[in-house]
Order: C-alpha cells, then sequence, then structure tokens
C-alpha cells in the first residue's frame, strides 16, 4: 500500500543515541513526537526524550520526579505477583499506573530542516511539581502573534492531562497549570484567534461512556476554555476505530482549517488521516480523509520501542509543502513532506 507521504531519505533523523542523558543514572530509551516550530530563521524541534534507570536483572525501576524535580525510582521485582507490565509504556503496581519512561522535551534547531543539533543556551524543559511528576510530552507548539503557547502532556498518579507553558524567546517560560484536567491529551492551539476567540482541539477520555474522540473548544485568553463540542469520533472498523487525536496547529487553508490527525485501531496501530473544519466555525467538520494519508511502512516505522507506529505532533508549512515531523515506532523522529493540495483533495465531503 502507498500513502500520500514523501518520506525524508536521511530518516531517522534522530536516533535515542543521538542525545546526551540529562543526568548519569539515565538511559535514553526513544526520541519521539516533536513540536515544530520556526524562529531566528531556523526550523525547531522540541523532542521529547523519553528516559529510564538502568536496569537491574529480576527487576523493574519506574523513574518518577521527587517535589524537588530530582529523579527517584520505584523498585520492583518482576516475580512480584502485584506487577501488570505487558505493555512496555506502561506498568501497574499494586493497583497503580506507572510509566515505564519518564518525558522531557528537548530544544534542537535546524538551518535545512533535516540535520539538527542541540543550540547552546537554551534548556530542556523538565516536568515541574506534582502533576508532571511523571513527566511531561507531546508538546505542540502554537504562534499567536509574539507569543509562542506550548500545550503538551502532564503525567502524575493524578492523570494525564494538559499543560501550558508560553514563551516569546524560548529561554524564559512562563507556566499557565493545568488548562484541562485529567483524562486529556493531544492539544492543538489554533495559531490565529477566530471572531476574536482563541480555539483549540483536544481529546478528553472516558473509561465509561464515549470515547476518545476530538473535541473543539474556545477561550477568550488561551488560559480558560470552554463551550467544548465533539467534532471527530473513531470509525468502527476502520484504522482509526479505538482513538483519534489532533496533531500541530490547524493548517488555514482556503477552504477550511485543515488538520492532520493520528488514529489508531484495536491493535494499537498508529496511522495519520486529515479533516477539514469551516474557517469561521470549526466546530463544522466538512470532510475527512478515509484511508490514512500515511502509515507505518518502514522498517524504523514498523519496529522499535513500540512498533507500527508513526506519530505527529509538529509541522513546519511553506506555500504547498507541509513539512511533518513525526515520531515513529515511538523511538525515533523522521521528517516527510506532504502537498497540502493532496491532502485536500483525498478529503471526502461529510
Ligand atoms: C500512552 C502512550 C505513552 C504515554 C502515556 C501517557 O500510554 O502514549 O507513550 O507515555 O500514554 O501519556
Amino acid at each position: 500500500m502507498k500513502d500520500l507521504a514523501q518520506r525524508f531519505p536521511e530518516n531517522p533523523l534522530l536516533l535515542p543515541k543521538d542525545l546526551t542523558v540529562s543526568s548519569s543514572e539515565m538511559q535514553i530509551i526513544s526520541l519521539l513526537n516533536p513540536g515544530a516550530f520556526s524562529y531566528d530563521d531556523k526550523i525547531w524541534l522540541l523532542v521529547r526524550v523519553a528516559e529510564s534507570l538502568s536496569q537491574k536483572e529480576g527487576f523493574i525501576y519506574v523513574p518518577v520526579l521527587d517535589a524537588s524535580g530530582k529523579t527517584e525510582l520505584v523498585e520492583v521485582a518482576l516475580n512480584d505477583p502485584d506487577l501488570i507490565a505487558t505493555d512496555p509504556r506502561i506498568v501497574n503496581y499494586k493497583g497503580l499506573d506507572y510509566l515505564t519512561t519518564i518525558s522531557h522535551l528537548r530544544l534542537l534547531c535546524s538551518t535545512d530542516g533535516v540535520h539538527f543539533e542541540e543550540p547552546e543556551g537554551y534548556a530542556p524543559l523538565f516536568g515541574n511539581g506534582p502533576l508532571e511528576r511523571f513527566g511531561i510530552e507531546d508538546c505542540r507548539v502554537a504562534k499567536i502573534e509574539n507569543t509562542y503557547y506550548l500545550s503538551y502532556t502532564a503525567v502524575s498518579e493524578s492523570g494525564v492531562a494538559v499543560g501550558l507553558r508560553t514563551t516569546t524567546d524560548w529561554k524564559n517560560f512562563e507556566s499557565k497549570g493545568l488548562i484541562l484536567p485529567p483524562h486529556n491529551k493531544d492539544c492543538a492551539i489554533f495559531e490565529e484567534k477566530i471572531n476574536g476567540k482563541f480555539y483549540a482541539l483536544h481529546r478528553p477520555s472516558s473509561v465509561d461512556l464515549g470515547g476518545n474522540f476530538i473535541w473543539l473548544a474556545e477561550s477568550p485568553d488561551g488560559l480558560h476554555w470552554g463551550n467544548h463540542k465533539c467534532i471527530v469520533k473513531t470509525r468502527d472498523d476502520l484504522w482509526d476505530s479505538a482513538r483519534v487525536g489532533a496533531g500541530a496547529a490547524p493548517i488555514k487553508t482556503a477552504e477550511g482549517w485543515l488538520e492532520v490527525y493520528h488514529g489508531a485501531n484495536k491493535k494499537n496501530q498508529y496511522c495519520l488521516g486529515a479533516f477539514l473544519m469551516d474557517l469561521e466555525d470549526p466546530s463544522k467538520v466538512i470532510a475527512r480523509t478515509k484511508e490514512p494519508i500515511m502509515l507505518p511502512l518502514e522498517t524504523y516505522e514498523l519496529s522499535g520501542f513500540f512498533g507500527y507506529v508513526v506519530f505527529t505532533n509538529g509541522h513546519i508549512i511553506d506555500g504547498d509543502t507541509l513539512t511533518v515531523y513525526y515520531g515513529a515506532a515511538d523511538e525515533f523522529v523522521c521528517g516527510a513532506h506532504f502537498s497540502i493540495q493532496q491532502i485536500l483533495s483525498a478529503l471526502i465531503k461529510i
């Protein structure tokens, strides 16, 4: 099967061994799901670096941040009957869920969009406080006027939620706390106000009624969100039957706001699709692709920390060219070009 993505021949662009650990007792397990933005005439990625503690045979060490931001560990014997460790991403111990890795966000920049380096003087972003004790992940970057809005997944034993920080210079950050409480992630803020209001896509999930659907919210100030509407649902028997979630900020086109999103089926296989929202009222979804616009095909997408995954939350737009930066197999950072026109042509009216 073919898809619409023109993958970079240089893929994977970044591998775990390309970056240094955040502290000596850690090891980098994966680099994934970068936010992307232009700043200072360069292309920047805000890469999710997932680390774990060096493991000892027979034990599993789960990393969490203590009150001062230092990594501490929870040690569990692998033969402990209270341990459930069937998913490489999460373990359950004595009825509580933990992540096997802890993520922080690392800034890298590039002049060609292909070769990325860590510039001096730009510190990594770490989880901060009790609601980010299991780390911060999958950050979307939206530039509105002169401010960058960083909406990311904040993880702790209290749940998975959406945190927000803002910056104008990538050196000083203002933390705005959680803007959406658990369970919620995949929050992509529109880069333009519509009729004076901020808009964002987000993905709450319920363990009971409902599902893993994409919602739209509006806000007078980018901090307080309301008037939530459920706009895109999973589709039975298709590639996005189990969960859907927004990618990066919607792309403004003459035909509407175009959103590249991820969907997964019940086997946790992740592909990308697209949908189109009305320019004046984004709660109206006008069209959606039926087939994925990108699916895991290459070896680096099919096998890794968690195989059969392409996942994006960062892109750069240049005319008709959409450069999507994505996490492959939950382990590598990759890039692909799309033609925006081609994505629009693949949409089917609703
Ligand atoms: C899922 C996956 C993981 C992630 C957790 C918490 O299990 O997306 O990669 O760490 O959720 O967000």
